[in-house]
């Protein structure tokens, strides 16, 4: 896949470059340091839950290998990093009792990334959720959400002078649809209510959580979270067509920004699934609580999707960033007249279609819409074969991807688009959910045998991005210095 967009567009000096991962994909040591089960512990040791049998229970091994990761980053030029906190590591019940021994574990990791001069994006929710909240109904419980913004309220107390940037949840619409509608990912419930009132409680344990987090650290607390919102196209200006359109914008994006940033639900969503739910579990009170001023909102972008009016396709493998229907059970929730159409390449080895543009024009709506609120993409990022040759990891694709995002990012920029930074997902190759260890995002390598880390192509070439502050040209490679290595 070649670039489809010009090398050479530059960056304002205070934009951050960073790179993300998430603590169940990355660290491993799942029953060390007092850590219980999540559940994608759970999940994942379920038979036929994950492609392989893969779990995480040692994944890229990360916690065994935290300075020599923290060295990576700083060899590649990092000025950020974004980790997420494993909940059942520090507060193993998730609730009651918090565990020493694994708030060590991120005091230590914080303090290396600050002496190594790299900010810290510190997400609170990346689907480990405990399971010991999960055999008590979980996200459609809401005690889960109060739960939520205690353990929030500690991890201040804890480490909120050493985080630069707090997210309170990742993708929040993965947890809900994909957790407990499609059944996809953890816990695997496939029941369209469950689903909506888990939508619900993620929600509230957002507002619960920026609101503790801002009583610790004050009302300047700069506090983010993090949504995949979903670019979809209408197959046609058919207004049967459009509607389709409408009806999934309602029920992926605008069920999270409504309530988040507007203090109210879309009306539509309460008839487009009137015969799921009666959204009884919405209190008094709730949508105050879950509208909390942001410092900036969190964007994750991998591709685009296109829907017409029809019959969903449940079962189809589907295409685009919903291909998660095998299950048999569609993560739609009450989208019954809407069908995803296979999107034109290329693709990447997800299957989803690489559309820079979409991202431009996923930035300018937000623009448009809160022009006062900062951006920043927390993921962007592609899964590719790697060609590993002579100790070298050769990944022009994944190259060529970022360099056309980045590129989009710039543009939107240019267009008025307020963006702060952007982390490129992923750090290091890791445990890809659903699809385990087949599917590498890094631009690191992990050889999961030794536990060998080798920095692709794509992270010397990212580490010219960030010392120019310009996009290079996809063969420009910066030589990497590995401190200790
Ligand atoms: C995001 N979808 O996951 C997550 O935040 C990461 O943990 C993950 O590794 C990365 O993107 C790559 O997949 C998603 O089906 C998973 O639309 C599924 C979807 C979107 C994002």
């Amino acid at each position: 896949m070649p670039t489809t967009r010009p090398s050479g567009r530059t960056f304002p000096t205070d934009f951050l470059w960073g790179s993300a991962t998430a603590s169940y994909q990355i660290e491993g040591a799942a029953a060390k340091g007092g850590r219980t089960a999540s559940i994608w512990d759970t999940f994942s040791r379920t038979p036929g839950k994950v492609l392989d049998g893969d779990t995480g229970d040692v994944a890229s091994d990360h916690y065994h290998h935290v300075a020599e990761d923290v060295a990576l980053m700083q060899a590649i030029g990092l000025q950020a990093y974004r980790l997420s906190i494993a909940w059942p590591r520090v507060q193993p019940g998730g609730s009651g009792e918090f565990n020493e021994e694994g708030i060590a574990f991120y005091r230590d990791l914080l303090d290396r990334l600050r002496a190594a001069g790299i900010a810290p994006v510190v997400t609170l929710y990346h689907w480990d959720l405990p399971q010991e909240l999960e055999d008590a109904g979980g996200w459609t419980n809401r005690e889960t959400a109060v739960a939520f913004g205690e353990y929030a309220r500690r991890m201040a107390l804890e480490l909120g002078d050493r985080v630069s940037l707090w997210t309170t949840l990742n993708e929040p619409w993965c947890s809900a649809y994909l957790g407990y509608a499609s059944g996809v990912h953890a816990p695997g419930v496939t029941d369209g209510a469950a689903a909506l009132a888990a939508v619900h409680h993620l929600n509230l344990a957002h507002g619960l959580a920026a609101r503790a987090i801002r009583e610790v650290l004050g009302e300047d607390a700069p506090v983010s979270v993090t949504l995949n919102l979903h670019v979809t196209r209408a197959a046609s200006d058919d207004p049967a067509d459009v509607d389709a359109k409408a009806q999934i914008d309602t029920i992926a994006n605008e069920v999270f920004l409504g309530p988040m940033l507007e203090g109210a639900y879309p009306e539509r969503v309460f008839t487009d699934t009137a015969a799921v739910s009666d959204w009884s579990f919405v209190q008094d009170g709730d949508l105050e609580t879950i509208r909390v001023p942001l410092t900036q909102l969190g964007v994750n972008y991998y591709s685009t999707g296109r829907v017409r009016a029809g019959v969903p396709a449940v079962g189809d493998g589907g295409p685009g960033p919903d291909g998660h229907k095998s299950s048999g059970h569609s993560p739609w929730v009450g989208a019954t007249e809407v069908e995803f159409l296979p999107q034109p390449g290329p693709h990447t080895a997800m299957g989803w279609n690489i559309e820079p543009q979409g991202l431009v024009d996923l930035l300018l709506e937000l623009r448009d819409r809160y022009p006062a609120l900062p951006l920043v993409i927390t993921e962007n990022g592609a899964a590719f074969e790697d060609v590993v040759e002579d100790g070298r990891v050769h990944d022009p694709e994944r190259i060529a991807y970022v360099h056309d995002h980045v590129d989009a990012v710039g543009e939107a920029m240019a267009a008025g688009a307020d963006v702060r930074g952007y982390f490129v997902w992923s750090l290091m190759d890791n445990f890809e959910w659903a699809y385990g260890y087949s599917k590498r995002f890094g631009i690191v390598h992990i050889d999961y045998t030794t536990g060998t880390r080798t920095p692709k192509d794509s992270a010397a070439w990212y580490a010219e991005l960030i010392r120019t502050r310009t996009v290079p040209a996809p063969d420009a490679l910066a030589e990497l210095v590995v401190p200790g290595a």
